[in-house]
């Protein structure tokens, strides 16, 4: 998969997605993330990005040109499957949608700043809008990481265990059950003895009840759905 981010502060991805799963992906090939800056595509000498908001008001948007521009020049190289603008007002990413996307070969990630992105960007090239939850950051860049993270996980072939991704929290709508590992006894605080009887069976019973108890209790709505 190939993964590209316009931002105007693209230091703020350098860290992120260079380490753990996200480097073990890039260098089994089976991921690349580029990073571009939208001032390469500014409208003038001083590298002017964003302008006053029509209608008064404070904040600045980020104009339809160096945007439009950028993802011409883009697509030119190759068709993206969806061009995601990251945005508090879209929808809420869920596991399920993050799924959908590891499958895809080309994506293109929109940062916005300020008071977001002219809406004419949004009406004509954006084919997905997505926010990581019901608060307000100060730019799209760590949503936009939060994103890459999650889909490059998922990516086949990226985690050596292929099972560990379908057993994590939100994979089936529950929520994980406990773990635990040595010692079995840490302190005189004992591990269930379901795990130290070796019936794989009774275990992954007890694990699925644990997962099912854990959602009740802490995620109801996950149930619901
Ligand atoms: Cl995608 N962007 C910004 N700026 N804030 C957010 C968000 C995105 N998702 C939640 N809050």
């Amino acid at each position: 998969m190939h993964i590209h981010i316009i931002s105007i502060v693209p230091e703020l991805l350098d860290s992120p997605l260079n380490h753990s799963i996200m480097k073990r992906a890039k260098e089994k090939g089976l991921l690349t993330v580029t990073v571009h800056h939208l001032r390469k595509w500014a409208v003038n000498e001083y590298g002017q990005v964003d302008d006053y908001q029509y209608g008064g008001g404070a904040g600045m948007v980020m104009m339809c040109e160096p945007l439009e521009k950028a993802i011409n020049e883009l697509q030119q190289e190759k068709k993206f499957d969806e061009i995601i603008y990251l945005t508090p007002d879209g929808v809420t990413l869920k596991q399920q949608t993050a799924n959908r996307l590891s499958l895809k070969e080309n994506l293109l990630l929109i940062c916005g700043h300020y008071k977001g992105i002219d809406e004419r960007i949004r009406q004509h090239y954006v084919t997905m809008e997505i926010s990581i939850g019901d608060y307000v950051l100060s730019g799209g860049e760590l949503a936009a990481a939060v994103l890459v993270d999650t889909i490059g996980r998922i990516i086949p072939g990226v985690l050596n265990d292929e099972t560990s991704a379908l057993t994590d929290s939100f994979q089936d709508q529950l929520l994980a059950p406990p773990v635990y590992t040595r010692p079995a006894d840490y302190n005189g605080w004992k591990i269930p003895d379901i795990l130290l009887s070796g019936d794989l069976k009774k275990i992954e019973e007890w694990r699925h009840e644990q997962a099912l108890q854990r959602t009740k209790e802490r995620r109801p709505d996950l149930l619901d759905e």
